[in-house]
């Protein structure tokens, strides 16, 4: 007995220690996950800068998107660093440049399963999850969503299949409405409610559908009356200037099998693109008001981002990839606690996403990320070293486009057009100043009256090749655009 006592005494302390350390350390992770805030990110498909009615710079109607504006930070001046789904929604999710993940067109498998946001949040504590399309050849589960009900790529507007934690069922409805519904089940019922959570939600409008028509809802689509829609100034003038393959390619060619000759066609495709976006606007609104209902609105950042803009006959032309601004430049809207009400001006990019949610998490930067936090314009403060220009890489050939890397500045654009996916051999330049000339219907390649300004624009585009591509280890290589999807 004695000895046993004896034997027992330093034990005591001992384990007292281990559970005093213990119950330091779990209460202190759970509080910290606990405290993190929620976060959902709503990135539409195809959704170019000037289609929410907080751009002012059309007649469309998003009053649930101009909500979230109202209610947090628009920034006008966003853009994506590729201009098409799957590598778009890789520099989302991976924070990188597609020549540092490896998805630079829609094949290609992303070379940082391990490393993304998901993975990142899920770690921190966060449940995650995904509904609406999904693009990527990795499963959600690879890249960290413990959660998900999706589809692939391109579907129906109505009635889609979806893959429910592994399970195939067809929800009905308009398809955005049924990936908010998805989201709803999983607020309300699905989810842990004792942590921390990350929705990434995607919208598929207003995407083509899987027939190449916008086959919006009829109320919808009388909103916007054929004779109010103003067709695009550079409809039938654009290509002037332009890389001459673009006449003979699919970004024109294509546009021209739409009927884009005829203006009755091109005024169809606005209103039903337009339609198309009011009905996506209406699943968000209903999102925002599952949030709202179940109480966790203040304590959500939501960020909504368009995965890429889409050409409505601008330059004569239909789709995306192209480095004009109807392509790259899409809308960013961020609202939460602590999000100052106003509009930040300052060039954002998609691969902002990844160092600003760490922020707002209250995790640790990655010096590695090439993309700024927005926590700082968030709050309304100004930061003196803001980038100066973004950089946009589209080196593989896809929807007809030849390799072609761009800078644009908050006034000046250029892009070079290149002979192969290796980008060394130069073939066309294009100079565009955005400032007198937002349309870009005047390339100053040529007028010697802007010659200085064109050799700044090459420097920059060689200094921005240097710092976002050669670092990755991964050279432009040449893979072909297969001709699968839209
Ligand atoms: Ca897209």
């Amino acid at each position: 007995m004695l000895d046993m006592k004896i034997n027992d005494r330093p034990r005591f302390p001992l384990t007292f220690k281990i559970l005093l350390a213990l119950l330091a350390f779990y209460p202190a992770t759970r509080v910290l996950a606990e405290n993190r805030p929620n976060i959902v990110i709503v990135y539409t498909d195809d959704h170019r800068w000037d289609a929410v009615g907080a751009s002012r710079a059309s007649s469309i109607q998003t009053p649930n998107i101009d909500r979230l504006a109202e209610r947090g930070r628009y920034f006008p001046n966003s853009f994506v660093t590729l201009s098409i789904c799957a590598p778009s929604r890789a520099a989302l999710l991976t924070g990188h440049y597609g020549s540092a993940n490896g998805v630079m067109d829609m094949e290609s498998d992303l070379q940082m399963e391990d490393d993304t946001l998901g993975e990142r949040l899920k770690e921190a504590g966060y449940e995650t999850s995904v509904f609406g399309k999904w693009h990527l050849s990795s499963s959600p589960e690879r890249l960290g969503f413990s959660y998900a009900s999706y589809f692939y790529g391109l579907v129906p507007y109505w009635d889609v299949e979806f893959n429910r934690q592994g399970q195939t069922l067809t929800v009905p409805g308009f398809v955005d409405d049924a990936t908010t519904r998805e989201t709803a089940l999983y607020l309300e019922k699905e989810r842990n409610k004792e942590k921390p959570f990350f929705v990434f939600y995607n919208s598929f409008a207003p995407h083509m559908d899987n027939s190449f028509a916008w086959p919006a809802r009829p109320e919808s689509i009388a909103l916007y009356p054929k004779s109010n829609l103003p067709l695009p100034r550079t409809w039938k003038t654009g290509l002037n200037g332009k890389p001459p393959y673009i006449r003979q390619n699919r970004p024109h060619q294509r546009a021209l099998e739409y009927g884009y000759a005829e203006q009755e066609a091109v005024l169809d495709h606005i209103q039903g693109y337009y339609a198309s976006v009011t009905d996506m606007d209406r699943a968000v609104g209903e999102l925002v008001e599952v949030l709202e209902r179940q109480g966790l609105l203040e304590e959500t950042y939501i960020l909504l981002m368009g995965d890429n803009g889409w050409f409505n006959a601008e330059h004569g032309l239909t789709s995306k990839v192209l480095a004009y601004e109807e392509s790259i430049r899409v809308p960013l809207i961020v609202s939460g606690p602590g999000v100052k009400q106003g509009v930040s001006e300052e060039l954002a990019l998609n691969i902002d996403l990844m160092p600003t949610l760490l922020e707002l998490a209250g995790l640790p930067q990655d010096p590695e990320l090439p993309g700024r936090s927005l926590a700082p314009l968030l709050k309304g403060e100004s930061v003196a070293d803001w980038r100066e220009y973004i950089y946009y890489e589209a080196p593989h050939e896809q929807h007809g486009t030849q390799p072609l890397v761009a800078v644009r500045t908050a006034d000046w654009k250029y892009i070079g057009t290149y002979a192969e996916e290796t980008l060394d051999t130069l073939v066309f330049e294009e100079l565009y100043h955005l400032a007198s000339d937002r349309e870009e219907q005047r390339n100053l390649v040529g007028d010697p009256a802007w010659g200085e300004q064109l050799e700044e624009m090459r420097k920059l585009l060689q200094e921005a090749r240097e710092r976002y591509t050669k670092e990755s280890g991964l050279p432009y290589s040449a893979r072909k655009w297969s001709g699968k999807n839209l």
